[in-house]
């Protein structure tokens, strides 16, 4: 072979080794999601449970920004993603209305969406190809049986509501008023959002133990832990036994809680788990691979309370 076509030849080989390379980094899955915030131990947890996944994966590049639970945000993020091209989005909806415009876009610019944890309201099909995370309606319909087993037919609720307007909160709320409809002697006498944190959850029970109604409560329903750990501190404030003179059911099964519950500062929490990062980046791979994935994907939980909390289950928690 002559000279030059010897030339060419390695030129060409380099050419393909450098566009092989490149391949190789396309090869990388990139993934954009938005997480709802830092609001929770709970939240803590399921964002440790999507970048550790993502660790794992040599194939995945992540990018992850935090919402600080402002809508406004995430739609902002979501943009960025389109813009930057990425393979596939998902995301936490902070709320479950105002994302159709921002899905629609995603949709045009051909990149599948992947709702985790939380779902939305849309009016038409196609926005979004799975949605991964918990029965929320069915965590209420548990949190209000646990109610009736262990409280009996008659009880005073004060509830502690998640952040206003997001799937949680709407459909926790949902499940838990399903069940006691049937049961009249049930009442929720006080019912305000705490937003999920344990800081507001904390103020808000502060004013309901300061109300005309405050020797009335008997069970304190928040729909997650956090807020039910703020209102503990709120009811010890207020001279009351938190677990004895008010009994504490809510969700989520955050270490904290199980913790509450074997000191019997508190009675019941529904497990909703946040450790689903895997089942997100498996379901990531099929979507690139081609491969249907199925468009609603549940979470397995249980229901915890002092028979079934030992200090053994304790330290086995992993959030
Ligand atoms: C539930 C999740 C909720 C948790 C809260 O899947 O969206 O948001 O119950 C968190 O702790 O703020």
């Amino acid at each position: 072979m002559n000279k030059f076509a010897t030339v060419i030849m390695a030129a060409a080989a380099a050419a393909l080794l450098v566009t092989g390379c490149s391949k190789s980094d396309s090869s990388k899955i990139k993934v954009g999601f938005s997480q709802v915030g830092a609001e929770s131990d709970w939240r803590k947890a399921s964002t440790e449970s999507i970048k550790g996944e993502a660790a794992k994966r040599p194939n995945i590049e992540l990018t992850f920004s935090d919402a600080q639970q402002k809508q406004e945000n995430q739609i902002k993020a979501i943009r960025n993603f389109i813009s930057k091209g990425v393979d596939v989005i998902s995301f936490s909806p902070v709320v479950s209305t105002g994302f159709e415009d921002v899905l629609k876009e995603a949709k045009e610019a051909g990149i599948p969406v992947v709702l985790f944890d939380r779902a939305v309201d849309v009016s038409e099909d196609g926005l979004y190809v799975s949605f991964i995370g918990s029965d929320f309606v069915e965590e209420g319909r548990r949190a209000a049986r646990w109610v009736l087993e262990n409280v009996g037919e008659n009880a005073n609720v004060a509830e502690l509501v998640g952040t206003v307007g997001s799937a949680p909160a709407i459909d926790r709320k949902k499940g838990f008023e399903e069940i006691i409809k049937d049961h009249p002697g049930i009442k929720i006498i006080k019912s305000q959002s705490g937003d999920f944190t344990r800081a507001k959850g904390k103020e808000v029970m502060e004013s309901f133990l300061k109300s005309p109604e405050a020797d009335q409560i008997q069970v304190l329903f928040a729909h997650n832990d956090d807020m039910a750990l703020g209102a503990i501190q709120a009811i010890e404030e207020a001279g009351k036994k938190p677990g004895q003179d008010i009994k504490i059911v809510s969700i989520d099964g955050v270490k904290t809680m199980f913790e509450a519950i074997l000191e019997g500062k508190a009675n019941c929490t529904v497990e909703c788990n946040p450790l689903i990062g895997a089942q997100l980046f498996d379901v990531v791979e099929k979507i690139h691979a081609g491969e249907t994935v199925p468009a609603r994907i549940p979470s397995q939980e249980g229901v915890f309370d002092s028979k079934n909390i030992t200090k053994e289950v304790v330290d086995g928690r992993k959030y």
